[in-house]
């Protein structure tokens, strides 16, 4: 590690607040420029990969873990008879009583097929995500439009996050000590933190997705809302069976820039939440010209699958300018994997969203995952990965 930033994007001073630019996605740490897809495939995405590894999330363990799967709850008449309804339990260790998910999924009656699935992991338990009416408006607010997806032809599939990791910073709960080496007590300095975690449980929940014939393994959609945005894209990211991922809201960690330090900086949610990365990513605090990654490379690494990236209006400390730029200079592995970026260079109006390859909308209101943000993630994978 230099810690010499060699390729700079070309990036308006305004919009950063640290020396130096961004560092160039198609730009090798060795300097060599990045002109081909095989290039990137073959050498810059699994470099990139590795820095947010080192750098930031910390490393995923690749050892395989026992799993035990359990359907608890089956019904077939599930919103008003429109989808079927299951809860089944993973349960991650030797003995399957480590740690144990509960995931809830609905899946369309109407599908002639396989349906197209979003997953998300949510903060509240699953109770909360299927809480209230299901028919119509309403919803209470931390709820999700459950029925309405199932009428666009959606599958939605949840778990809390909590169940994966419990979001405090203590490395003796969770998944972290499945994979512990004897007397170890917590990760590495270059080993995942919680974000890493939650993660990892997506792609867990993804390999059980991919056993249900009513899925389409060609169509899993990852979601995530803040601190579980940085937990999709993150996933996205590593696990390239995602088929698109949505970031909502994510800021810092997530799609916002860090070297642009408006709203949450680096300092803040190191200091906040240092059970989130790895504890060397807080050595970059006040000194994120340093950092050999930004988010637009986080971005880049899901390329050319199509990203989707809501912000809304009043969420300053998630920084939806820099969200937008986290999108937008992406761009350049898009269009080197022959595909669309972000088709726009300036920040669109509140509720015009962008609907290429790599879509974008802000939207008047705060820190939140509405209905308005749902509906806009269902057109974009109508979009892009086909109308169901
Ligand atoms: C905030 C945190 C953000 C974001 C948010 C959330 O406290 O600073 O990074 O993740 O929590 O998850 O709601």
């Amino acid at each position: 590690m230099t810690g010499i930033v060699t390729g700079r994007l070309d990036v308006p001073e305004a919009d950063l607040s640290v020396p130096g630019g961004l560092p160039d996605p198609l730009v090798c740490e060795d300097g060599t420029p990045v002109r081909t897809p095989e290039q990137w495939w073959e050498r810059r995405r699994p470099e990139l990969l590795d820095l947010f590894e080192r750098q930031m999330f910390g490393r995923t363990p690749s050892t395989p873990v026992e799993v035990r799967t359990q359907v608890v709850e089956v019904s077939e008449d599930a919103l008003s008879g429109r989808a079927t309804r299951q809860v089944v339990r993973l349960s991650f260790g030797p003995d399957g009583s480590s740690t144990t998910v509960d995931v809830l999924v609905h899946l369309p009656n109407a599908a002639s097929g396989p349906a197209p699935v979003f997953l998300a992991l949510n903060f509240r338990g699953n109770h909360a995500v299927e809480a209230g009416p299901t028919d119509g408006a309403d919803l209470p607010a931390k709820a999700w439009p459950l029925a309405a997806m199932i009428e666009r032809g959606y599958g939605v599939a949840t778990a809390c996050y909590e169940d994966v990791d419990p979001d405090v910073d203590d490395f003796g709960n969770g998944v972290h000590p499945l994979f512990y080496a004897a007397g170890q007590t917590r990760p590495g300095p270059q080993e995942w933190g919680a974000v890493g975690a939650w993660a990892w449980g997506l792609s867990r929940i993804l390999d059980h997705l991919l056993e249900n014939p009513r899925v389409d393994p060609n169509r899993v959609v990852v979601v995530g809302h803040s601190r579980l945005g940085k937990a999709a894209m993150w996933a996205a990211a590593q696990d390239q069976r995602f088929a698109m991922a949505v970031s909502n809201n994510s800021g810092c960690g997530g799609v916002a820039l860090s070297r642009r330090r408006v709203g949450e900086t680096v300092e803040a949610i190191t200091g906040r939440f240092p059970h989130w990365f790895c504890p060397t990513f807080a050595t970059y605090a006040n000194r994120e010209e340093a950092l050999p990654i930004d988010q637009h490379q986080l971005v880049a690494l899901v390329a050319p699958r199509p990203v989707y990236i809501a912000s809304a209006q009043d969420d300053g400390w998630a920084d939806p300018y820099g969200e937008f730029l986290g999108g937008r200079y992406a761009s350049p592995v898009y269009h080197l994997l022959g595909v669309e970026g972000l088709a726009a260079t300036e920040q669109p109006a509140l509720s015009e969203p962008v609907p290429s390859r790599l879509g974008y909308h802000i939207r008047p209101g705060g820190h939140a995952l509405t209905g308005y943000d749902w509906e806009r993630f269902a057109d974009a994978a109508d979009r892009h990965l086909g109308r169901p």
